[in-house]
């Protein structure tokens, strides 16, 4: 019978269209004589879905009987996009399905446009996240994802005379067919209470009671593999009340405020901190990352025991599960794990913290001091009172042996210790990270490099340089090149004679045995020159300004920081115009025509950042329709970006900006995508910039501005010295000041950080070298030639910035775990 009732795994046409119709008539209730784009969507995906669940359900068969060990991801954020094109690419279903649609009468490109985005993340931890899924289904690991089930996902931008406007993002408007609600997954998750010392002889155990409780309630999404059966797992959590009622207030007559206790539960998961790198001491913050560590904990032992003959030893714990933490944000872990295994299972402390410290492991993605993970002590007695007493007592059993390690250096313990002694006191997350895991991680060279002499200094001289490491991150080129840049897809799988690449990214070396060939240089152009017209397309559409794509595209889309210095390119946009201005029409014909493209979200609290937005948007407004320039220049900021308008924009690029402060941005990831795409970067020497730089080599790349080593000297500089001024630099900002962009008052607060804010991040120690690398960027484009060759070797060289690479090297260094392929 079961045999019979599975759906049919090869897929054609026609078996499609009979799922197709199916799902309308009964999922979605409707007519076949009245289905719209919207519906068709909805129909396809459940055809699909049906698939991946058969998929999802045999590769969690599998991995339970094999019983190896699993890897868990705790990320707050999975900002995975659109779901139905990855599917259908990934089961290589999309042509059957192309058709099948096609020949009811719909178009697929109109169906995958009707999906909303899954925007459960604010910028590069979370998509890294996403990427990182889609290599574990890949390489068929044992792995799941635990996260948050967030109501609202990042808000929605809109820009309003010129400034950001935020819109609740409520994703789950219509029905969700990329989950599967558990209702009978449910853990209680307890909040407050207090604790209570029982003496038994000679031992004394801990006891928590009292206080509130949250259930938490499971809903999967599946996360298919490219080119294989296997199909992983995010579990992510949605709170919700107890169905048990406060008698006390029902019966006084109080039904409503009864009811109103209830509805606070609900609101826990509600929304996603729209703060990227930026650390916000907000209570239901923290209430959010305990509930889901602690059901995703509660889940996982669940999931261990299950089908065991016998009890297993919690001493096996490290091997069976893998624990990786995504930032510091899932730090609680560790303590509950430690709180289960002395309080519940009745473990010794010594024997509970060895299985802990060799379950964990810990990435860091950043070094700004804000962004800085700490929590007020008396906040987290009063939310965690058990949790409090455990980490202050693994403060203590630490800090005796560093004691031991450098006696009398009171300085030393006062650094590495979990506890920082202000008022009131603080917990640093990122200390406890470290000392309950035995394994620390950077995510680029760079970056882990400046973690080890910087923040993490006095952990390398205690712990000795070995338990930190880097793992350089990495991008899926299944949605990032496969389904984003259809066109240049199909042109490397024709000439390199296979789709390989997409498993193993480090064939696309063999493009460079291409590159002289002018044929394939002129199609590879034409690929580039199509996908441009795409974006401008899209511009129309979204913003209705007209952009010609025989113009150089230099993008700059990423969340809007100070450290990330769209300003800068802003500013050097202001010079660039008041440039052309100023020559006369034969100089004009030597310009390269330009579109300047931005987009990202500020956090909504990010006053500067906010500015920031407001500038560009006023620059936009004189420039596009300054007639003097002849079209030479426009500048666009493209509103809501997201992974999908992502997935438009980054096959377009002919340059993108990643021009952070050296030493601030500790990876980057859409750097990786833009080259990936055969799109040239100008860049800082930062984060995977210079790795990227390794790769293609210096003729291929345009990189400028000072080194990580010297910023703090030039910010000695601005402090304690008159440092003068570029010329340029400040040419432009005498221009902001005199109103060429609208009332100047507006902008002071921005101009202010470049003057009595001391320039911290250093714009206009950078700035002359910015622009002279815009004026190679610029030459270098007028030969086209060149320029393609460049493009193709870009490409032909990112092998490395796979995640597939990444996630091997977590696999094989840190995690300990193997492929088990369905
Ligand atoms: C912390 C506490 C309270 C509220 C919010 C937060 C919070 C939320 C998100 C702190 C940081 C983040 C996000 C950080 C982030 O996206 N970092 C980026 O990670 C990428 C993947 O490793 C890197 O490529 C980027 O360089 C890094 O900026």
């Amino acid at each position: 019978l079961w045999e019979k009732c599975s759906v049919p795994e090869a897929i054609d046409k026609e078996t499609f269209q009979k799922s197709f119709i199916r799902h309308v008539n009964t999922t979605l209730a409707r007519s076949i004589y009245n289905v719209d784009n919207f519906s068709a969507y909805q129909a396809t995906a459940h055809a699909v879905r049906d698939r991946l669940i058969q998929r999802w359900n045999e590769t969690q068969q599998i991995h339970t009987e094999r019983d190896q060990k699993r890897v868990y991801y705790l990320s707050l954020e999975f900002l995975l996009g659109r779901s139905l094109d990855n599917a259908l690419l990934n089961l290589g279903l999309k042509d059957a399905f192309g058709e099948g649609v096609k020949e009811l009468g719909f178009k697929m490109e109109d169906i995958l446009g009707q999906e909303v985005d899954a925007a459960l993340g604010n910028g590069g931890l979370g998509r890294l996240a996403a990427c990182y899924m889609d290599s574990l289904a890949t390489l068929c690991y044992p792995a799941w994802g635990y996260g948050v089930r967030y109501t609202y996902g990042i808000f929605q931008q809109k820009i309003v005379d010129g400034y950001q406007d935020e819109f609740p993002d409520y994703w789950l408007n219509f029905d969700n067919p990329w989950e599967l609600p558990r209702v009978d997954i449910v853990v209680d998750v307890k909040f407050g209470g207090h604790v209570n010392k029982i003496t038994e002889g000679d031992t004394v155990r801990h006891e928590w009671v009292g206080g509130e409780t949250v259930q938490a309630v499971a809903y999967d999404v599946p996360i298919p593999g490219y080119g294989v059966k296997n199909c992983i797992n995010i579990r992510l959590w949605s709170s919700k009340p107890r169905r048990k009622f406060d008698l006390g207030k029902f019966n006084a007559g109080e039904y409503d405020q009864a009811v109103q206790e209830q509805m606070k539960a609900e609101f826990l998961t509600a929304v996603l901190y729209p703060n990227d790198n930026h650390m916000v001491g907000k209570e239901l913050r923290l209430k959010q990352q305990y509930f889901w560590v602690a059901a995703s904990l509660y889940d996982m032992w669940v999931e261990v025991r299950r089908f065991k003959k016998s009890q297993r030893d919690w001493n096996e714990f490290p091997d069976q599960v893998a624990i990786q933490l995504n930032d510091t944000h899932p730090t609680l872990a560790i303590v509950e794990l430690q709180r289960i295994l002395v309080d519940e299972e009745r473990l010794g402390w010594d024997e509970a913290w060895e299985i802990v410290t060799n379950t964990f492991a810990f990435t860091n993605h950043t070094v700004l001091p804000e962004a800085m993970e700490k929590w007020p002590v008396p906040t987290m007695s009063q939310l965690l009172p058990r949790h409090i007493q455990i980490i202050f007592d693994l403060n203590l059993f630490f800090l005796q042996k560093v004691e031991k390690f450098a006696p009398g250096d009171r300085d030393f313990l006062a650094r590495l210790s979990i506890i920082e002694e202000s008022t009131p006191q603080y917990v640093r997350m990122a200390h406890l990270a470290i000392v309950g895991s035995h394994r620390v991680n950077g995510v680029a060279k760079l970056h882990s490099k400046l973690i080890k002499e910087t923040i993490f200094k006095d952990f390398v001289r205690f712990y000795g340089p070995d338990k930190f490491e880097n793992k350089t991150n990495g991008i899926t080129p299944r949605r990032w090149l496969h389904q984003a840049n259809p066109k240049l897809s199909e042109l490397i799988s024709e000439t390199l004679g296979h789709k390989d690449w997409l498993k193993d990214l480090s064939l696309l070396k063999k493009l460079e045995e291409s590159v002289n060939d002018k044929e394939f240089r002129r199609r590879w152009i034409a690929v580039k020159h199509s996908n441009k017209v795409r974006l401008a397309d899209y511009i129309r559409d979204v913003m209705d300004i007209d952009v010609n794509p025989n113009a150089l595209f230099d993008v700059q889309v990423k969340r809007i920081h100070e450290y990330k210095r769209q300003f800068m390119n802003i500013l050097g946009v202001i010079h660039h115009y008041n440039n052309i201005k100023s020559m006369s029409p034969e100089k004009m014909r030597n310009v390269v025509p330009r579109v300047v493209i931005f987009g990202g979200k500020a956090a909504p609290g990010y006053y500067i950042a906010k500015l920031v937005i407001k500038l560009i948007n006023s620059v936009a407004s004189v420039v596009n329709k300054d007639t003097n320039i002849q079209d030479l220049l426009k500048v666009i900021f493209i509103p809501d970006y997201n992974v999908s308008v992502a997935e438009i924009i980054v096959p377009a690029s002919d340059i993108s900006q990643h021009i952070s402060t050296a030493g601030t941005e500790a990876s980057g990831t859409s750097n990786m995508k833009f080259v990936l795409n055969g799109g040239l970067i100008l860049g800082t020497v930062d984060g995977a910039n210079i790795e990227i730089h390794e790769e293609i080599g210096d003729d291929n790349i345009f990189m400028f501005g000072h080194l990580a080593e010297q910023v703090e000297d030039l910010r000695y500089a601005h402090r304690y010295r008159d440092v003068t001024m570029d010329p340029h630099l400040n040419a432009v900002i005498k221009d902001i000041e005199s109103g060429s962009f609208g009332e100047a008052r507006i902008f002071a607060p921005l101009i202010n950080t470049l003057t009595f804010g001391k320039d911290y991040y250093l714009i206009s120690d950078d700035f002359g070298s910015y622009l002279d690398a815009q004026k190679l960027v610029e030459e270098a484009y007028k030969n086209e030639k060149d320029w393609a060759k460049k493009s193709i070797l870009c490409t032909a060289n990112m092998g490395k910035f796979s995640s597939d690479r990444a996630i091997k090297e977590y696999a094989e260094s840190i995690w300990g775990t193997v492929p088990v392929e369905v």
